[in-house]
């Protein structure tokens, strides 16, 4: 059989996705995530407009041969934009191949390797109160590893931080729409400053430890806006509260940043969210500079190239950490799922739960139970978009943030 057609589609419930879905000769449908966030357009372009045509009438079990086809043709390798519509062309024939198997995808990989996923959920507070409140809801709900980021004395809205009231179930949504709901014109700005997040964030650990207890897992995000020796000190000083992770410490594309924080700190490290090929990881994985793999599935050219990256990564004793925040879709979401069950150095998987709106339009058959999740037994990856109900949301401009320094310079985001 071969591949008969090819569709892109871009859905906004509550937040942007790009999907992807390909159809048989004889009726299969795969799906695959397309979605860069704030930049969704470029990829379902080049999906459309430079991909599409090209794979009508290849052999659809042709999996790896169609990732060399898709990596190599255009000459211009590598980048978000190019490895996001790989990814979603890799997603769609596995879940062909899977469901034609009759089988859910992690049985194509291997099988399982583990009964269910562990998972880090996010909690945050504008202050120490509400993340502690934050923190104690997810706890006594089961969950077994947090990803805490709280606001900065001294600084307004920061990375991480939702705005939620407490109690609320979503967690941040960076990417803005305007604030009457319609298309945003340009990125929010929010202001930072390293020297006052350096000093409030080891006392924010240590009182995590003492309130909490050392079972609870502890993850934390830099989002890429230390220096190199700034990220070095920082990871030697909140060696005694023993996070899992310290993740984005640095910018992610500057490898050898991370030499200087290895030479100084245990604290492990974890980067990746903003790679898109193995290449970016050489130098971080055979020199052993960080702990886990922050790649999300659906930004890396899909489950084919991310099963040799973790395989590589196995070598060298590094474990997974595959990104999972809300703006990769549920389709995105289910790969990183059916992968993770099957590797043998799975370490932990991200999970911000998407919105009820958004889980009306993506059917989902994976399943969470008190802090781990499923992938779930259907066929293929087990997710199917309900085309009616995405069409009843249009596409709409939001941004991430920009991030500028007290004095008004550009700083990482
Ligand atoms: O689109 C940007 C988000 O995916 C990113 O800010 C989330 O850093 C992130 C994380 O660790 O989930
Ligand atoms: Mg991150």
């Amino acid at each position: 059989m071969t591949i008969e057609l090819v569709d892109v589609s871009v859905t906004s419930p509550g937040r942007n996705f790009v999907t992807l879905k390909i159809t048989t000769s004889d009726g299969v449908v795969g799906w695959g995530d397309a979605t860069l966030n704030g930049r969704e357009l470029s990829v379902a372009s080049y999906l459309r407009d430079h991909v599409a045509s090209t794979l009508i009438g290849r052999d659809e079990d042709r999996i790896e041969d169609t990732w060399q086809y898709l990596y190599r043709a255009p000459y211009w390798r590598r980048g978000p934009v190019t490895m996001a519509a790989i990814a979603a062309v890799d997603m769609a024939l596995w879940d062909i191949k899977a469901k034609k198997a009759g089988m859910p995808l992690y049985q194509l990989l291997g099988g399982a390797s583990r009964d269910a996923l562990r998972v880090y959920v996010h909690a945050s507070g504008a202050d120490y109160a509400s993340l502690h409140d934050a923190v104690t809801r997810y706890v006594e709900s089961g969950v077994t590893a947090v990803r805490v980021q709280t606001g900065i004395p001294g600084l307004g809205q920061i990375y991480g931080v939702a705005s939620n009231k407490p109690g609320a179930k979503y967690d941040y949504e960076p990417a803005k729409r305007a604030a009457d709901g319609s298309s945003a014109t340009r990125p929010a700005e929010e202001e930072w400053d390293t020297r006052k997040y350096l000093s409030h964030m080891p006392g924010v650990f240590a009182r995590l430890r003492e309130d909490f207890g050392t079972d609870l897992r502890i993850l934390h995000d830099g989002h890429h806006r230390m220096s190199p020796i700034e990220a070095a000190r920082f990871a030697k000083d909140i060696e005694p509260y023993d996070l899992f992770w310290l993740e984005d410490c640095t910018p992610g594309e500057d490898q050898s940043a991370l030499r200087l924080v290895r030479q100084h700190s245990t604290t492990p490290l974890a980067i990746g969210e903003v790679f898109n090929t193995v290449y970016d990881y050489q130098t971080l994985i055979t020199e052993r500079l960080i702990d886990y793999v922050r790649s999300a599935v659906t930004h890396t050219g899909g489950i084919t190239s991310m099963k040799k990256l973790l395989d590589f990564a196995a070598v060298y004793g590094i474990k997974s950490g595959i990104h999972g925040p809300t703006d990769i879709s549920p389709v995105g979401m289910a790969a990183a799922l059916h992968l993770g069950l099957a590797i043998h150095n799975f370490g932990i998987q991200e999970y911000m739960p998407h919105s009820e709106t958004t889980l009306e339009v993506f059917q989902t058959s994976y399943s969470y139970e008190r802090g781990y999740l499923h992938p779930g037994d259907a066929p293929g990856l087990g997710v199917e978009l309900d085309e009616s109900a995405a069409a009843a949301f249009e596409y709409t401009k939001a941004y991430l943030p920009v991030n500028r320094l007290t004095d008004g310079s550009m700083h990482d985001w």
